[in-house]
């Protein structure tokens, strides 16, 4: 058996009283009561005390003098006590200081006085070791796992496409410029274009798991510079409707699995509704309409901002909706590539869930002459999508597909107020570090 192998404090029971443990974690807090010291030790999947006596235990004055956050390891016994929380408590025979930390925190693990989200994010690491905040992180984990079985199950495959690009494909407004050699080049706002072009090669169903990056000057709680999204394209299809089915399934699949993750849940005080299917499907046109009668002033031809999302998500809720699809969105609100429809509408759609938009997709432009029209139309040079506009001269199936943007859909499943909460180390206006 490794070294390191430990038991996790949830492992342990009091059955195994008497039996030779190791455990290892951090020193969360010690009550010294000058003969009798406890210890409480936090390992990944809780916490556990350790009994120390000052007659018995010669390393008790090294131990009990240890600043909160140390790391240690611990061999003892498991000794069977009701009066203690876990029902258990270790008696310690060895302990391994594996690293002291310094003092004082610039965070508190357990302190319940309120800080500053810069001062948690400045400190990710030890934001991290609450228990509340790894739920998130646990979550957003089984979220993925999800995604990729149910699409796999459904027929997809997993791709990667480049990051580094030369040419936008939602709007040439917020791109990062970097430097290629002696090039200029950009981070990949969305695959859009690479997941489309292929659709040319008979993979016919893909997706990919992948970053996204945009220079958005505006610092808002929803959204990043840096994001992650699951990116869904598929061919064969009759129109976007095939598109928004896998994306309902995913999502109420998603909802289901997290549902399972009752730990997790408790921890963030959150219960979980599993949305029915078909979510309901709006058309913009009908919402601008509803709109105006709730007396906002809307005007038909454009994008839903904040405000009128949360109005919409509003009017949702009072039919008992937390998920619904926004359809037939004006054409010109829509990149080039979205399939027209009459009247100037498109075969596009938003998902939106509780006042927020979670999703984006299309049914998609597959005839290279209109989309060329579509380019120009939205002042965009055909010539510098040659290597995107050739993907459709030698046979393009109909397709379509989604961006499924993760950090805002575990924004709203949890009901959180700031999508910086759901990614690791956020990148924002002004935050680059760490
Ligand atoms: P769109 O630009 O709507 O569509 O992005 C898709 C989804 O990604 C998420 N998202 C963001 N999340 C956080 N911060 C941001 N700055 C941010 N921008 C986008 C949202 C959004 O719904 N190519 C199309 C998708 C497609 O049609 O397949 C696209 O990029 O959840």
């Amino acid at each position: 058996m490794h070294r390191y192998r430990t038991h996790y404090s949830t492992e342990i029971k009091p059955e195994d009283d008497g039996k030779e443990v190791r455990v290892a974690g951090w020193v969360q807090d010690i009550r010294n009561l000058g003969s009798i010291a406890f210890l409480i030790l936090r390992d990944r999947k809780g916490t556990l005390q350790v009994t120390l006596f000052k007659k018995e235990h010669p390393f008790f004055e090294k131990v009990v003098s240890l600043p909160r956050e140390s790391v240690v390891s611990i061999m003892g016994k498991c000794k069977a006590n009701e009066k203690v929380r876990n029902g258990y408590e270790i008696i310690p025979e060895e302990i391994e200081i594996l690293s002291t930390s310094e003092k004082p925190l610039p965070l508190g693990v357990v302190d319940k006085v309120g800080v500053e989200f810069d001062t948690r994010l400045d400190n990710r690491f030890i934001d991290l070791r609450k228990p509340e905040v790894q739920a998130i992180f646990k979550i957003r984990d089984v979220v993925i796992d999800t995604a990729r079985e149910f699409l796999r199950e459904e027929g997809f495959i997993e791709v990667h496409t480049p990051k580094i690009v030369a040419s936008c494909s939602e709007g040439g407004t917020n791109l990062f410029e970097i430097k290629y050699f002696d090039r200029k080049a950009f981070l990949s706002q969305s695959p859009q274009l690479y997941k489309q072009m292929l659709m040319a090669t008979g993979l016919d169903r893909v997706f990919e798991i992948a970053w996204y990056f945009r220079a958005e000057e505006h610092n808002t709680r929803r959204h990043l510079n840096e994001s992650t999204a699951i990116d869904v394209e598929m061919a064969f299809i009759s129109n976007e409707e095939d598109v928004m089915h896998i994306l309902e399934l995913l999502v109420q699949n998603i909802w289901k699995r997290v549902k399972e993750c009752e730990e997790e849940l408790s921890l963030l005080g959150k219960d979980i509704k599993i949305p029915n299917i078909p979510f309901p499907r709006m058309k913009y046109t009908d919402l601008v309409e509803m709109l105006k009668e709730r007396g906002m002033e809307v005007t038909w031809g454009d994008d839903f901002g904040s405000r009128e999302e949360r109005e919409i998500g509003k009017i949702m809720e009072e039919k008992g909706n937390e998920m619904y699809f926004i359809t037939e969105y004006p054409l010109d609100c829509k990149p080039f590539y979205t399939m027209p429809k009459d009247d100037n509408l498109s075969r596009s759609f938003d998902l939106g869930c509780k006042g927020m938009e979670i999703a984006s997709g299309s049914q998609r432009i597959h005839d290279v002459n209109l989309l060329m029209e579509r380019l120009k139309a939205n002042g965009l040079n055909p010539k510098d999508f040659e290597d995107y506009l050739k993907a459709f001269r030698y046979g393009m199936p109909p397709h379509g597909g989604f961006g499924l943007g993760i950090e805002r859909l575990l924004m709203a499943l949890l009901d959180l107020a700031n999508i910086r909460e759901c990614i690791l180390f956020p990148r924002d206006r002004t935050r680059l570090h760490p």
